[in-house]
């Protein structure tokens, strides 16, 4: 690397930076949350077995949906920029979802030490709409939009050619790649062709017709995430029924969730003056992260998972959850000794490797709480992983051995 070439990791927390400054701006409900985080986070004893980093209020991860190969190329181009790679294939047309998708993370451990950002990317699965008529329309709306600046272009081939970015690059990099996830409210598409694309599904629409991948939510670590909850809830927030994931534990596993749902937002159509028309699709989440799980023990946890899912509907979710999961240990020595997570050995002793991935099932129920509940037909088609490689111009990277790899531990 040439000197005077900024790191990786201090790109992507600018990036990181001027994201959350632009989403708090647009969507002012997000920075209520954000509040809410700090506070609950500063409430809750340093003794929860996380050690609090100085920051802890600063954003995990954030999502958006493309709909071409060519734009999911370029932006796992412009991640690249910031040291992020593809890790993991995740497949949503089983949720009923017309996308699959992969999480764009840094993987080495002092990248992630120094800023854990990720953005959740998916590509929309065109072929998976059964209307051919539409189907093209699409298409072409996708192939006439260009979402990327040409100076982000610029700077990403720049990139690219010497190896990194300079102080003022970065700078300027930051502010192009800005606008591609920015919100468009003025529609590239009329009303009758938006509603035709909604009547096919809400996630169609919301790729399709507009400008851009404007980013869909920011998603804050939270400390105590049932407190945070409560806290939401208290002022008024309309949350998710239930925090996806595991039940609470003593030792935190994988990853929590929750979040406020899409707001109804303001929409101008293509060739209209009069009233505007709404789309939803922007939302506030938070998430607490837990122990990274070997194979083994994700085996374990979706079969719990599925079993509280499948429990009798009389009794609360929370309470079927709580009975599933106490058939997984709950304490370090028995996590470790029936190899249910990733660790590394450090002065202290074992600590738990942090997941630093997504679960397709809580990504589903995501998308789901903000599609609304009156969608639910399913894709029968197959997980598409070649596919999606090509697309993106390479292969996602296996995050089991990846976490391996951090714990030391061949794959
Ligand atoms: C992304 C949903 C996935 C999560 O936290 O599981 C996600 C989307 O709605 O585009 O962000
Ligand atoms: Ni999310």
């Amino acid at each position: 690397m040439l000197s005077g070439l900024i790191d990786t990791s201090s790109l992507r927390s600018r990036f990181c930076a001027a994201l959350s400054a632009m989403y708090r701006a647009e969507v002012p409900l997000y920075a209520d949350l954000l509040a809410i985080v700090a506070r609950v986070n500063a409430q809750v004893d340093a003794h929860m077995g996380l050690r609090a980093p100085a920051r802890v209020e600063i954003e995990r991860h954030g999502a958006i949906r493309v709909g071409t190969a060519e734009e999911l190329a370029m932006m796992g181009r412009a991640f690249a920029v910031m040291g992020m790679e593809p890790v993991g294939y995740y497949d949503l047309a089983p949720a009923g979802v017309p996308v699959h998708s992969t999480a764009f993370r840094p993987v080495e451990a002092s990248a992630l030490a120094a800023n854990p950002f990720r953005v959740f990317c998916s590509l929309l699965r065109l072929e998976l709409i059964a209307d051919r008529e539409l189907r093209e329309e699409a298409a072409a709306l996708l192939a006439a939009r260009q979402i990327f600046r040409p100076e982000a272009v610029a700077l990403i081939e720049r990139h690219e050619a010497q190896g990194g970015l300079d102080d003022a690059q970065a700078d300027a990099f930051v502010a192009a790649l800005l606008e591609t996830f920015r919100w468009h409210e003025d529609a590239l598409v009329t009303r009758a062709t938006y509603d035709r694309l909604l009547a096919s599904h809400r996630l169609i629409a919301d790729v399709v017709a507009f400008r851009g991948p404007h980013i869909n939510h920011l998603t804050p670590r939270t400390l105590d995430i049932d407190a945070a909850q409560a806290a939401m809830q208290a002022q008024g927030m309309d949350t998710k029924a239930e925090i996806e994931g595991p039940p609470p534990r003593a030792v935190p596993i994988l990853l929590r969730q929750t979040s406020f749902k899409a707001l109804s937002e303001v929409v101008r159509f293509a060739g209209e003056s009069g009233a505007p028309g709404h789309h939803t699709a922007r939302f506030g989440e938070i998430e607490q992260r837990g122990a990274a799980l070997t194979p083994k023990g994700r085996a374990l946890y979706d079969a719990l998972l599925a079993q509280a899912q499948a429990g009798p509907a009389s009794q609360p979710y929370a309470q079927r959850l709580a009975l599933a999961f106490e058939r997984f240990p709950d304490d370090l020595e028995g996590l470790l000794a029936e190899e249910l997570i990733y660790a590394r050995r450090t002065a202290a002793g074992m600590e738990p490797l942090t997941y630093e991935d997504f679960l397709p099932v809580s990504a589903a129920g995501i998308f789901q709480s903000n599609l609304g509940a009156e969608q639910h037909e399913t894709y029968g088609e197959q997980g598409a992983q070649a596919a999606f490689e090509a697309a993106l111009g390479r292969a996602v990277l296996d995050p089991f051995a990846l976490y391996a790899a951090l714990a030391g531990q061949a794959a």
